[in-house]
């Protein structure tokens, strides 16, 4: 059974998840209409991704005893000034829910919460890979700067990117 404060820091992070899922889909109609098919198709699956990840928040608060809330979500930006400014927004979004899982962990242990705090365990695991990808991608950008070649490459093989962390060493 969920305490109410673990059920309501549980509900905060499942309209994060959800609100992720709405900033990547943003991004991916923004660079589908600029013509980055590939970009616009990993924006997709991230979008899809954060969804699955709201999703087995959803599941597991409704199993243990509490009630999901399905809320209404805050407007993503919809247009940026370049594809660098988008992955930085992406990066810096990733950061962010990093800390908001960090703080739900913190709490299940304050909670005493141990079902929880392992539940959480993969969350914690995936803003690692998350981060990852996203600060490789960063890299490559800077690499890239203003060379229009550079770009063309870029998107088409970022569906195939491949980032091995440290923490689960399997490719992404
Ligand atoms: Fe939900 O993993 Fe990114 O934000």
């Amino acid at each position: 059974m969920l305490s109410k404060i673990i059920e309501a820091a549980l509900n905060s992070q499942i309209r994060i998840e959800a609100e992720s899922s709405q900033i990547y889909l943003a991004m991916a109609c923004w660079a589908e209409i600029k013509g980055l098919e590939g970009i616009s198709n990993f924006m997709y699956a991230q979008s899809d991704e954060e969804r699955e990840h709201m999703l087995k928040l959803v599941k597991f608060v409704n199993e243990r005893g509490g009630h999901a809330q399905i809320s209404e979500l805050a407007a993503p930006n919809v247009t940026f000034k370049s594809i660098k400014e988008m992955f930085e927004k992406l990066f810096e979004h990733e950061v962010y829910v990093s800390q908001s899982i960090n703080e739900l962990v913190h709490i299940s242990l304050q909670e005493k919460d141990y079902a929880t705090h392992n539940f959480l365990q993969w969350y914690v695991a995936e803003q690692i890979e998350e981060e990852a990808v996203a600060r490789t991608i960063l890299d490559k950008i800077n690499m890239i700067g203003d060379d229009k070649g550079g770009l063309y490459l870029f998107d088409r093989d970022i569906e195939n990117l491949t980032v091995t962390t440290a923490a689960t060493n399997t490719p992404l």
